[in-house]
């Protein structure tokens, strides 16, 4: 059977993105990226919204047909094309899988999301007037984000949010290390979607807290970022500098 049309809506800079492109890259399998502006707005199109209800990236179409949800995209990625496998074949470790993306997703995204947004969106969030927020909002198909919208726009995270966000990823970081002592990866004995749907944060939290990762403090957790982050599968997938990437003309496959 021939591979089926993928194209993958994402944004380089966004952590969700980056699992799903980390997935595709582990899995050899080759897509067309397209870029979706969220300076511009873009995820907020109508267009876009056809494609994600819930206004966020990344979406990826499969022979035109598009699914959301990175975690559900990389276990349909796995479903869809078994080779290299990525889950574990336990059914209790399956079920830890499942249970720690969804953490990853539930409560660190909206942490590394607090000081992403502050660092990109809050500086020009706050120039807008009433009328251009009120419009932005109401293309937010979500409560949850036009909250987090209006934040940007009028109500920024004070230090103390931030640095709660930032004990989040830490606390994250000390589970890596809990989890890394009996085995080299996340979830039972091999490189699965546990280690890809946590690898963006690992990204994001080492360029926050440079010592986040320290071999001589984490042991465990240290040796296990330094086998993730040096993977082929890793590089191919971009997930590189938050300063670099977030920038406007950053678009180095041109898409
Ligand atoms: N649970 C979703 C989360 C997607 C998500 O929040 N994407 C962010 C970037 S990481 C986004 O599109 N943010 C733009 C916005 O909310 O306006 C998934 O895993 O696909």
């Amino acid at each position: 059977m021939s591979q089926p049309e993928l194209t993958l809506y994402h944004s380089w800079i966004s952590s969700a993105s980056r699992k799903v492109r980390f997935c595709l890259a582990e899995k050899g399998l080759a897509y067309k990226p397209l870029k979706v502006s969220l300076a511009k707005f873009e995820h907020h199109s109508d267009w876009y919204k056809k494609l994600n209800p819930s206004g966020v990236v990344p979406a990826l179409m499969v022979d035109g047909v598009p699914y959301v949800e990175s975690n559900f995209i990389n276990e349909f990625l796995d479903d869809a094309f078994p080779a290299p496998p990525l889950r574990p074949t336990d059914a209790a470790e399956i079920h830890d899988m499942r249970v720690w993306s969804k953490y990853i997703d539930d409560i660190c995204l909206p942490a590394i999301q607090k000081h992403n947004w502050m660092m990109n969106y809050h500086p020009m969030a706050r120039a807008w007037t009433d009328e251009q927020l009120e419009e932005r909002l109401a293309a937010i198909p979500t409560e949850n984000r036009r909250q987090v919208w209006y934040r940007m726009a009028r109500d920024p995270y004070t230090d103390e949010e931030l640095q709660t966000a930032l004990n989040i990823l830490l606390d994250m970081r000390d589970k890596i290390e809990a989890r890394t002592k009996r085995a080299a990866w996340i979830v039972g004995d091999a490189f699965s979607l546990a280690d890809i749907n946590a690898a963006p944060y690992a990204k994001r939290l080492e360029e926050l807290d440079a010592g986040a990762f320290d071999c001589a403090n984490f042991p465990n957790a240290g040796a296990w970022w330094q086998a993730v982050s040096t993977r082929p599968g890793f590089i191919a997938a971009k997930i590189e500098s938050f300063v670099e990437q977030g920038k406007p003309d950053y678009d180095p496959v041109g898409g």
